[in-house]
């Protein structure tokens, strides 16, 4: 498989730092020759830089933390995957963070060189916050709620688009920790929804690829983000936001693994690495596993 790699090093969407040296300690860790072992074809584009400074700017909404530095990742993001999807429509963009506010940016790329874009989003939290409702104003909770037209319109006006992404074309699997206001804003938007239990109940590995194949019906993009939070804590400690009860690596790194046998999604992120959090690598080891799961 051709492969691009981007890494985009966003590290002030959450509350904690570190993550912006997930890219950097991704490839430390191997990730690069493991997946060029593996057989593909991989072209790393590099990092997109994710920290602009180093204190709250001033003069901006509280609810919205470090809109400013987010903004300017994110327009930069948008203009690297737009450039890459031209240059190479028929490539797996792979996507390496940062923080989830990167999304923003990287379905702002995609939405504006696609037709219609398909999401799966996989994550302990819907990340369907707006600045109205977000208890914290880490924008990393955000994100999603932004590539639906929600949140705040700077944030919106990065791509062509919007809505980046039809609500009807978007399904998020294995939420465990929903805001009260996600939930008012998730019920009234009718989005598709499981829950980590209710994923597990109905089969990890036959729901992910059902809705891979739905969304790859109506969709000429279809795109995962996933957070690697979405896994029990104890496998993965070297994430910002941990929560109980999530996914063993081995669940789920079948279900992408039948995904991309059947080459159901066409470019994908993975976030919420954390190398400061980490446990000897513990966190990182896994996070390739997934990665090379997946491609
Ligand atoms: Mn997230």
């Amino acid at each position: 498989m051709n492969i691009k790699l981007l890494g985009i090093a966003a590290g002030r969407g959450g509350a904690k730092s570190g993550a912006e040296d997930g890219p950097f300690a991704l490839r430390q860790h191997g990730l690069v020759e493991r997946l060029a072992a593996d057989g593909a074809d991989i072209e790393d584009l590099g990092d997109i830089p994710g920290v602009y400074e180093t204190r709250f700017a001033r003069g901006f909404p509280a609810s919205m933390n470090f809109l400013p530095n987010i903004l300017q990742v994110n327009r930069h993001t948008h203009a690297c995957v737009l450039g890459t999807r031209r240059k190479s429509p028929g490539a797996f963009l792979l996507v390496i963070g940062g923080d989830h506010s990167l999304a923003i940016g990287v379905l702002a790329g995609l939405s504006d060189s696609c037709a219609r874009l398909g999401l799966i989003w996989i994550d302990a939290h819907p990340d369907f916050n707006t600045p109205r409702s977000t208890p914290s104003g880490n924008i990393h909770g955000m994100s999603l709620a932004v590539a639906c037209g929600l949140a705040h319109p700077s944030l919106r006006g990065i791509a062509d688009r919007d809505p980046l992404v039809a609500k009807e074309d978007v399904v998020l699997l294995g939420c465990r920790d929903i805001d009260v206001g996600e939930k008012r804003a998730l019920e009234s938007s009718r989005m598709s929804l499981m829950m980590a239990d209710q994923w597990r109940a109905n089969g990890i590995t036959d729901t992910l690829v059902q809705v891979a194949r739905s969304l790859s019906q109506r969709c000429d993009h279809v795109h995962l983000s996933l957070d690697i939070d979405v896994l029990d804590p104890r496998y993965v400690p070297g994430t910002g936001t941990p929560v109980a009860d999530g996914l063993t690596p081995d669940e789920l790194r079948s279900a992408l693994a039948a995904l991309a046998s059947e080459q159901l999604v066409h470019s994908a992120e993975i976030v919420e690495y954390n190398p400061k959090l980490d446990e000897n690598g513990r966190t990182a080891a896994v996070t390739i596993d997934l990665i090379t799961a997946l491609v």
